[in-house]
């Protein structure tokens, strides 16, 4: 970019001054890529500007993300594509600009905020990528996301380009599997590749012989002389069809059959998921703070996965019952949650627990209240510490694979799985880095609330350390094109005095996955499924929507015939339910057209102790005075039995209504899901999971939040348009559930997550994936940055 950069500045000095002094004439030292968008385009269709239009230069104006001002320096961050970055620095004075490298732009941020040059100040510089020079990456963006087919071809062609060393790594893969000290796959009959290839053919002629049906039982002793033993299969059928695959893999290594053959190992049973933070329970947690999706999520794919893991060890020819724990936090004064319990089977498995382990405070007495995710820094390490006792208690020796939920739970996974040498897999959810505005640059501002500096750092270690990742969308990683990725924030920023980050995650990288999450078929399901309704809560629903004002519910839709916008979700600032209040509030035509109806939070500020659903609580009160909304607002307090909810979208549905889901930010968005399966008709905001969920006008609505009015035309346009095309609302109704339907399911994402802690599993083994040297560095920064962090 920069030689035509330079004959273009060059050739236009005067107009470049123009648009760079306009944007320092702004008074301000931080300024966003919408800001900068803005001046830009009025600049260049003003006649000082015009000929900046559609040139290099307005190109880079156009993608820089952040500019850092101070006289006479202007700083860009450009986001020259997903991923790719490059930092510029012009003169103001002298129209003289260069390419900077990351550190020098991070340097400058850090001097404004600390109002000095920082130049003789050491800061740690904290450069990740040092570590995976040897280690393959992916170049094109279209491949983000799908790592594990990189990682299968790249590593199928490494392993078996020496002659005779990837052979001997599977076979050495293949003799450490045991259930139980019972061993699995291979018996030491057979001692070498060689060995392993002849019997294999034998096994084969011998099973060619056999009744496609029979079982392993049958054919065990035959089997176990030759040197094979359970794990190949229950059937003759499937277990030469193994061995086929493995045949073919000596012959001619192929990344797909090596993976389909790995899919296939007894490798996985019993595993351990972490989410220490909020209410962890099966019941009236949903909505309280810091509790929503993530306990949703993890409680279906512990489900979906005790089913999938049954299915596998069935096929494989093993009777055995998986095990699964989640690890959470034991809340003693828990309210009317059962999160004081110490063990809880989770509903519809056989073998899934929930076990709470205690916070403990320095002087090791256990902590009896709710603490705040922002607050639970201090808490961790000693909390892995007992959950590995209480986990090994349990299982009776170490779990075969991790996953960690969410910062804190991501950390935790990462203490464990190196201490026990598991494969670790993480899941964010949310991160909070892209939710706060330069929330890492201005750390300290909010130390004392939010505590960004543990987090962040908690972050990078466990990004670093996890043998692969898995994300709801592909936005969560990478962005979009006018937006940046949450992962890819964490590539290169600074927080001042602390340290400065180069080099933080790599969104090439191949550990990451998109695995998305489905919704609870049994309870969320098209309206139209008359026989599995729950119409016996109609009742009870039509107190909810339409009753009086009470202690649960504010408000009261005096007009029960008009559609109703629905939305739901906890009442955190970030939710935007008060900016859809204040939407709504302000449009007439809107207000004529349909009602509003919102479950979240608590409607009495006394019940509620988290500080920012009580800032939301006033300004929802304040809303519904300013725009006198009491008869056509119902505000219902937070719901937790899902069933009810389930059925709450379906009533919803039948009065030919909509959900709204207006949030400033959202990382995924089951309440979408729910609604989209349920028939429900979605406007969701456009920021985070909902723009890859939803395809505009075919199976829902994109809005932006920040733009009330448009939203509110949106609305009016798609009522007005219901009423004149009945067919519309059915149309856009049946996008939603057939999207869900195809790409959102429990069991494709359970299918996939075992057979990606497989194959990771299987390159963690055979492959120096484990890469020694990164996980000394993240050990030492742990040691000598967190814990300095996150001490009491
Ligand atoms: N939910 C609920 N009752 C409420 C609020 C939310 O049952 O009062 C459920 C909702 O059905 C969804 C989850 O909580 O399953 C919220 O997940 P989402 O991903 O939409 O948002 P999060 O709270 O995780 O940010
Ligand atoms: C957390 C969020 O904020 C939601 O967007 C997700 O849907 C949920 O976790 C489940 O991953």
């Amino acid at each position: 970019m920069i030689k035509r950069l330079d004959e273009f500045i060059e050739q236009h000095r005067k107009e470049v001054y123009l648009l760079l002094r306009r944007l320092h004439q702004l008074g301000r030292t931080l300024l966003l890529k919408s800001e900068i968008e803005h001046e830009c385009n009025q600049f260049c269709s003003s006649d000082s500007g015009k000929n900046l239009k559609n040139t290099p230069f307005e190109k880079l104006m156009l993608r820089t993300e952040v500019a850092a001002l101070q006289f006479p320096w202007l700083y860009f961050s450009v986001r020259v594509d997903i991923g790719k970055w490059e930092f510029y620095r012009f003169h103001l004075e002298n129209v003289s600009f260069n390419e900077v490298t990351v550190a020098e732009y991070l340097k400058f941020q850090e001097s404004i905020v600390n109002h000095q040059t920082t130049e003789d100040d050491w800061t740690l510089e904290v450069d990740l990528g040092a570590f995976n020079r040897r280690f393959p990456t992916m170049k094109e963006k279209k491949s983000i996301g799908n790592g594990v087919q990189f990682l299968n071809r790249h590593l199928s062609t490494l392993l078996f380009s020496k002659k005779g060393e990837g052979d001997k790594k599977i076979f050495n893969f293949l003799r450490v599997h045991s259930y139980n000290s019972h061993q699995l796959m291979l018996n030491h009959r057979i001692k070498s590749v060689e060995e392993l290839q002849e019997q294999l053919r034998e096994a084969v002629a011998i099973l060619n012989d056999q009744d496609a049906s029979t079982v392993w039982t049958q054919i065990e002793e035959t089997m176990q002389d030759l040197g094979f033993e359970q794990g190949w299969g229950r059937t003759v059928a499937r277990i030469k069809e193994t061995m086929e695959l493995l045949i073919d893999i000596f012959e001619a290594p192929d990344p797909a059959i090596l993976e389909k053959f790995l899919s296939r190992l007894p490798m996985l049973f019993r595993i351990v998921i972490l989410s220490p933070h909020g209410y962890f329970g099966q019941s009236n947690v949903l909505g309280l703070p810091d509790t929503g999706g993530q306990v949703v999520y993890i409680l279906d794919q512990v489900r979906a996965l005790e089913r999938e893991m049954n299915i596998s060890l069935t096929n494989q020819g093993l009777d055995l019952e998986p095990e699964i724990l989640i690890i959470t936090r034991l809340i003693p004064n828990a309210g009317n949650t059962t999160c004081n319990q110490r063990v809880e089977n989770v509903i519809g498995t056989h073998n899934a627990k929930i076990l709470r382990v205690p916070f403990r405070n320095e002087s090791g007495e256990i902590m009896n209240d709710w603490i705040s995710r922002f607050d639970i820094w201090p808490y961790l390490e000693r909390f892995a510490n007992d959950a590995e006792k209480e986990i090994l208690a349990e299982l009776g020796q170490r779990p075969d694979f991790i996953i960690g939920n969410y910062s804190d739970g991501n950390l935790v996974a990462t203490l464990l799985a190196h201490k026990m040498g598991v494969t670790q897999c993480n899941i964010a959810h949310a991160l909070e880095k892209t939710k706060y505005l330069f929330s890492a640059l201005y750390w300290k501002d909010n130390e004392e609330q939010y505590h960004f500096s543990s987090q962040f750092t908690a972050d990078l270690i466990a990004m670093n350390a996890a043998d692969f990742i898995i994300t709801s969308t592909y936005q969560e990683i990478a962005g979009t094109r006018q937006s940046v990725g949450q992962y890819e924030s964490y590539n290169a920023f600074t927080m001042p005095a602390l340290y400065r980050v180069v080099k933080g995650v790599n969104i090439f990288d191949p550990k990451f996955n998109i695995v998305s999450p489905g919704s609870d078929p049994k309870v969320y399901f098209p309206f139209w499924e008359d026989a599995l309704r729950l119409t016996e809560l109609h009742d009870e629903l039509e107190q909810i929507v339409f009753g009086e004002p009470g202690s649960d519910g504010r408000g009261q839709l005096k007009d029960p015939d008009k559609p109703i916008i629905f939305a739901m979700s906890r009442l955190d600032h970030v939710k935007n339910i008060t900016g859809l209040v204040e939407w709504y509030g302000k449009s007439d035509r809107l207000r004529e057209l349909a009602n509003l109806f919102l479950v979240a939070g608590h409607v009495d500020i006394n019940h509620s102790n988290d500080d920012e659903e009580k800032q939301q609580i006033d300004k929802m009160y304040h809303l519904l005075d300013e725009y006198d909304l009491y008869d056509q607002v119902r505000w219902y307090k937070n719901q937790s039995d899902k069933n009810l909810v389930g059925e709450l979208y379906r009533y919803i549905a039948d009065r030919r209504g909509v959900f709204m889901q207006p949030a400033l930010f959202e990382a995924f968005g089951l309440t979408v899901i729910e609604a989209m399966v349920s028939g429900l008709p979605v406007f969701a905001t456009h920021y985070g999971g909902p723009l890859e969920i939803i395809q505009h006008g075919k199976s829902g609505f994109h809005i932006d939040p920040n733009y009330g009015e448009s939203v509110t035309q949106q609305l009016i346009d798609f009522f007005e348009r219901c009423q004149e095309d009945n067919q519309y609302w059915r149309a856009i109704a049946e996008g939603g559930v057939k999207r869900v339907e195809e790409r959102y399911t429990w069991k494709l994402y359970a299918s996939r997550l075992l057979s990606l802690a497989r194959i990771y599993g299987f390159w963690k083994y055979v492959s120096n994936l484990e890469r020694e040297e990164i996980a000394r560095y993240l050990e030492m920064f742990y040691g000598l940055m967190y814990r300095k962090l996150s001490s009491f």
